[in-house]
C-alpha cells in the first residue's frame, strides 16, 4: 500500500471512531484486497505455451478471464459511482462500449431549440459581430464570431485520392438460405437473416465536385455491420482491373488523374498520360474494353452490376475453404446512357446519379441487387487457362455458374452527407470470420492502403469511432489515445496479459478471427507468375460477347478518347494492342482516327498458348443480358405541355405512368397553369424546358391539340422543342404521340422508317378518342410503358458508324 492513499487497514477495534472511516476508505481497502486476490489467481501466463507451434494457427486458445464477484474489484477508479448529469450514474454495465449503440446516440435535431456555441452558450445575436461602437472595429474578444469562423475555416477535409465523388445509402442484406457448409460469415448464417449495410457508389478519377456521368469505372462499396464485426466488400461495377500488382497503382492513378502541369482534364481518361501508360501495360487491355463500353456510363447506380473483382476465400466453421468471386446483379437490370447523352447530362445535372439514387429511395422505390457467388476449389482453379489470382481476368459464368445467395436493398438515405457518406471509411482489410484473402497481389496491397489513407483523410487512427464506421458489435481492446478519441475507457489496464483487470479484454481464441492457414512456400522475389503474361484472350472474349450495338459504342468510345490524345505514337500503340484483340475492332478504331492499323503488339505468350478465356463467348458479359424486372421504378417521363393541348389525354397518360411507378412530369416553356382547350380544366406545368432538357428524361409524350403554342408559333418552328424531340429520338428513347405530331417529328429529323426499311420501333401513336369524355387508347399507352421498361430502341442507330 506504499503508493496508495488512504488507510492501510480498517480499524475494527471497538474504540475506533466509525465516523472517521468513510465509505470510500472501506471500498478502497476492499478493492485492494480483491485486486490482490485476482492477481494471485493468475500466478503465471498460462497461455504462453499455446503461442507456439503449428496447432496454434488452427485452434488459438482463448484468453484467460478471471471473474470477480465483487463489483468494486475492477481496474477502474474507485470514485466512479459518483453520479452527475454529465458523468452518468456510474452504473453502466461492465464489459460494455456505449459507442457501439445505433446511430441514434449521435443523431441531433434542432427543432424548438435556440442557437448555441459549441460550448452550449446560447447565442443572443447571430447577425452582428462585436464592435467597439456602431462603426468601430471588431473586437478580438468576440469568441462567438471567432468560434464560428474557425469552424468554418476547417470545414473541409481532404477528399479521397481516388473515388472522391460518391453517393451513399443505408439498407440491408438478406440471406436466402444458410451457407454454413461454405462459410461461417455471419450474414449468410440463416434464411431471411438481415444484416444492416451502408453502400457507397462512386466515380474514380474525378474530384469531389465533378459530374456523375463521366466515362469511368464506378465504385460499389458495401459495409456489412455484422455481429462478428464490420465486413467491407469494396468492389467496382467492372469485374476486372487495369493492373496486376499493387506496385503499379500510384502510376495508374497518376496517369489517369488530370495532368500535373496544368491540372486538366477533369474526370476524364481522354488524355495523353492515361493512354501512354495503358498502352505500355498490355495487361490493361481487358479492362480498357470494359471502360470503353457502355458499362462506364450507367443510366443509374441502381442499374449497374457490382463485383468484388479479386478472388476471395470462403471458410466454414470446420476450417474448410473454397475460392469465391462476388457479383451484385441489379433487379432493375443493367442499363446505360449514350455518350452524347452523358456529356450533355454532365452540364444539365452534374448530380444526375446522386439525385436518381436519393429520389428513388425517398420515393420508396428501394434499389435492389441480388448477390451471386461463383464458388470453386483450388483444384478447379488450376484447371482454368488463367490464374484466378490475376485481377485482370474474370471467370466466365459458363465455367463457374453464379449461385444466388441473397439480396441487397437500399431503404434509407443518410441524414447528413458529410457525417455519413464522406466520413465512411471502407477497407478491404475489414473482413470477418468466414471470409479470407487470397494472394492476389493487387488485393494484398489494398489491405494496407485503405487504413493508411484514412489516417490523412479522417485525421488520425480513431476514424473507426466516427459513428458511421463503428461496428454494431462491441469493441474492446487496449488501443488508446490519438487524435479525437471518443471512447472513455475505464481503468488502468491497457495491456494484455493482465491480472489487474481480471485478464480482460482477453483474446477470443477459436471464437475470434482465425486466418486460413494457406500453405505458402517459395523464394522471396519480385516477379509475376507465368500465366499472368497472357493479356488479350479475355479482352477478345468480351468483344465477342457484345451485341453489334455495344461493339459500335465501344469503337466510338475508343475513337473519341484517342482523338483527344495528342501524340500520334500513343494512338498507334493502343491500336497495336487492339490488333491483338480483334482485327475488326482495330480496323474500325483506326479508321475513325484516319490511321492505318499497325502491326499487332508483341505477345508475351505464344498465340497458340492458353486461350485465357476458356470459352468463345460469354452471354452474361453483354449489358443486354440483364434487362431487369421490367418495372419503371423511377424512370422519368416528360409530358410536353403547351397552350391549347388536349389536357384530358395527357392526364390519363400521366395517371397510367404514375401507376406503373414512373416519374411523369408536365414540362413546358414556362411554369404555371395552362389554359384548357377541350375540357376547360387547367393543368400546371411543373418543369421548364431549360431546367430539365431532353437528356434528363427517359421518354417523351407529345400531346394532341393545337400545333401551336399560345403565341401562335407552330411547334415545329420552336428550336428548343425540335431539339428536345431530336435528342429523345437520337438517344433511342420511346416516344408516345397523342394524335398527330408529324410536323414536329419531321422538323426534328425523325424518319418514318429505319434505314433498312423496317418500321420505327419505340414510336407510339394514339388516336385521341372521338368523344373527349372517353378514355385514351389503353393499349398504346401500355405498349409505350413496355417499351420504356425495355429502356432503349438501339435499332434506330446507324449501325457500324
Ligand atoms: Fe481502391 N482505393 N485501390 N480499388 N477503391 C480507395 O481508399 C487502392 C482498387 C475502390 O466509397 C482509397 O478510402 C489501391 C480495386 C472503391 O469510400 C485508396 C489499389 C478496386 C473505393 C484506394 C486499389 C477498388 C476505393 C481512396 C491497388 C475494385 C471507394 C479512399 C492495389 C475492386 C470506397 C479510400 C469508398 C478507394 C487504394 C485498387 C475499389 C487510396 C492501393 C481493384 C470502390 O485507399
Amino acid at each position: 500500500m506504499s503508493t496508495l492513499s488512504g488507510p492501510a487497514r480498517l480499524d475494527t477495534s471497538p474504540e475506533a471512531d466509525s465516523s472517521l472511516q468513510t465509505e470510500s476508505q472501506a471500498r478502497l481497502l476492499r478493492r485492494a484486497a480483491g485486486v490482490q486476490a485476482l492477481a494471485k489467481a493468475m500466478p503465471a501466463n498460462r497461455l504462453k505455451a499455446a503461442e507456439h507451434g503449428r496447432a496454434q494457427a488452427f485452434e488459438p486458445a482463448a484468453g484467460e478471464q478471471l471473474a470477480t464477484a465483487d463489483e468494486v474489484v475492477t481496474a477502474s477508479t474507485i470514485t466512479e459511482t459518483y453520479a452527475s448529469h454529465k458523468v452518468g450514474d456510474g452504473l453502466q454495465e461492465t464489459g460494455y462500449n456505449a459507442c457501439n449503440e445505433s446511430l441514434d446516440r449521435v443523431r441531433a435535431d434542432a427543432t424548438g431549440q435556440a442557437l448555441s456555441t459549441n460550448q452550449g452558450v446560447r447565442i443572443a445575436d447571430n447577425q452582428n459581430s462585436l464592435k467597439a461602437g456602431l462603426r468601430g472595429p471588431s473586437l478580438l474578444e468576440d469568441f462567438i464570431l471567432r468560434e464560428k469562423l474557425t469552424h468554418f475555416d476547417h470545414e473541409r477535409i481532404p477528399e479521397r485520392v481516388v473515388h472522391a465523388r460518391g453517393s451513399g445509402a443505408h439498407g440491408y442484406f438478406e440471406c436466402y438460405d444458410p451457407l454454413l457448409a461454405l462459410t461461417q460469415a455471419a450474414p449468410f448464417a440463416a434464411a431471411g437473416k438481415r444484416t444492416p449495410v451502408f453502400v457507397r457508389f462512386s466515380t474514380v478519377a474525378g474530384e469531389r465536385g465533378s459530374a456523375d456521368t463521366v466515362r469511368d469505372v464506378r465504385g460499389f462499396a458495401v459495409k456489412f455491420y455484422t455481429e462478428d464485426g464490420n465486413w467491407d466488400l469494396v468492389g467496382n461495377n467492372i469485374p476486372v482491373f487495369f493492373i496486376q500488382d499493387a506496385m503499379k497503382f500510384p502510376d495508374l492513378v497518376h496517369a489517369l488523374k488530370p495532368e500535373p502541369h496544368h491540372a486538366m482534364p477533369q474526370a476524364s481518361s481522354a488524355h495523353d498520360t492515361f493512354w501512354d501508360f495503358v498502352s505500355l501495360m498490355p495487361e490493361s487491355t481487358h479492362m480498357l474494353m470494359w471502360v470503353m463500353s457502355d458499362r462506364a456510363i450507367p443510366r443509374s447506380y441502381r442499374m449497374m452490376q457490382g463485383f468484388g473483382v479479386h478472388t476471395f476465400r470462403l471458410v466454414n466453421a470446420q476450417g474448410e475453404a473454397r475460392l469465391c468471386k462476388f457479383h451484385w446483379t441489379p433487379v432493375a437490370g443493367t442499363h446505360s446512357l449514350l455518350w452524347d447523352e452523358a456529356v450533355k447530362i454532365a452540364g444539365a445535372d452534374p448530380d444526375f446519379h446522386r439525385r436518381d439514387l436519393w429520389e428513388a429511395i425517398e420515393a420508396g422505390l428501394h434499389p435492389e441487387w441480388e448477390l451471386g457467388l461463383q464458388v470453386f476449389t483450388e483444384e478447379e482453379a488450376e484447371s482454368f487457362s488463367f490464374d484466378v489470382l490475376d485481377p485482370t481476368k474474370l471467370i466466365p459464368e459458363e465455367l463457374v455458374p453464379l449461385q444466388p445467395v441473397g439480396r441487397l436493398v437500399l431503404t434509407r438515405n443518410p441524414d447528413n452527407f458529410f457525417a455519413e457518406t464522406e466520413q465512411v471509411a471502407f477497407c478491404t482489410a475489414h473482413i470477418i470470420p468466414g471470409i479470407d484473402f487470397t494472394s492476389d497481389p493487387l488485393l494484398q496491397g489494398r489491405i494496407h492502403s485503405y487504413v493508411d489513407t484514412q489516417l490523412t483523410r479522417l485525421g488520425g487512427p480513431n476514424f473507426h469511432e466516427i459513428p458511421i464506421n463503428t461496428p454494431t458489435t462491441q469493441v474492446h481492446n487496449n488501443q488508446r489515445d490519438g487524435m479525437h478519441r471518443q471512447v472513455i475507457a475505464r481503468g488502468r489496464v491497457a495491456y494484455e496479459p493482465n491480472s489487474l483487470g481480471g485478464g480482460c479484454p482477453f483474446q477470443a481464441g477459436r471464437a475470434g478471427f482465425v486466418s486460413f492457414p494457406e500453405p505458402v512456400q517459395g523464394e522471396k522475389l519480385r516477379a509475376k507468375p507465368e500465366r499472368f503474361a497472357e493479356h488479350h484472350a479475355q479482352a477478345r472474349l468480351f468483344w465477342r460477347s457484345q451485341t453489334v450495338v455495344e461493339q459500335a459504342h465501344l469503337v466510338a468510345a475508343f475513337r473519341f478518347e484517342l482523338s483527344r490524345v495528342q501524340v500520334g505514337a500513343i494512338r498507334s500503340r493502343v491500336l497495336a494492342q487492339l490488333a491483338c484483340v480483334d482485327a475488326r475492332l482495330a480496323a474500325a478504331v483506326a479508321a475513325g482516327l484516319g490511321m492505318p492499323v499497325p502491326t499487332p503488339a508483341p505477345l508475351l505468350l505464344p498465340a497458340d498458348g492458353p486461350a485465357g478465356a476458356d470459352t468463345a463467348a460469354s452471354a452474361g458479359l453483354s449489358l443486354m443480358a440483364r434487362p431487369g424486372d421490367g418495372k419503371l421504378a423511377g424512370r422519368r417521363v416528360a409530358l410536353l405541355s403547351h397552350e391549347g393541348m388536349d389536357i384530358a389525354g395527357m392526364r390519363s397518360v400521366h395517371a397510367a405512368l404514375l401507376a406503373a411507378g414512373a416519374v411523369p412530369r408536365f414540362i413546358g416553356r414556362r411554369l404555371g397553369a395552362l389554359e384548357a382547350r377541350l375540357d376547360g380544366e387547367a393543368l400546371q406545368v411543373e418543369v421548364t424546358l431549360e431546367a430539365a432538357p431532353s437528356v434528363l428524361w427517359d421518354a417523351l409524350v407529345l400531346p394532341d391539340g393545337h400545333r401551336a403554342d399560345g403565341r401562335g408559333l407552330p411547334l415545329e418552328c420552336q428550336p428548343e422543342l425540335v431539339d428536345f424531340v431530336r435528342d429523345q429520338f437520337r438517344h433511342c428513347k420511346p416516344l408516345l404521340m397523342l394524335g398527330d405530331a408529324a410536323e414536329l417529328l419531321r422538323a426534328a429529323g425523325v424518319p418514318e422508317a429505319l434505314l433498312d426499311g423496317e418500321p420505327q420501333q419505340g414510336l407510339f401513336r394514339c388516336e385521341p378518342p372521338s368523344d373527349p369524355a372517353l378514355q385514351i387508347d389503353a393499349d398504346s399507352v401500355a405498349s409505350f410503358i413496355n417499351s420504356l421498361a425495355r429502356h432503349r430502341h438501339f435499332e434506330r442507330e446507324k449501325l457500324g458508324d
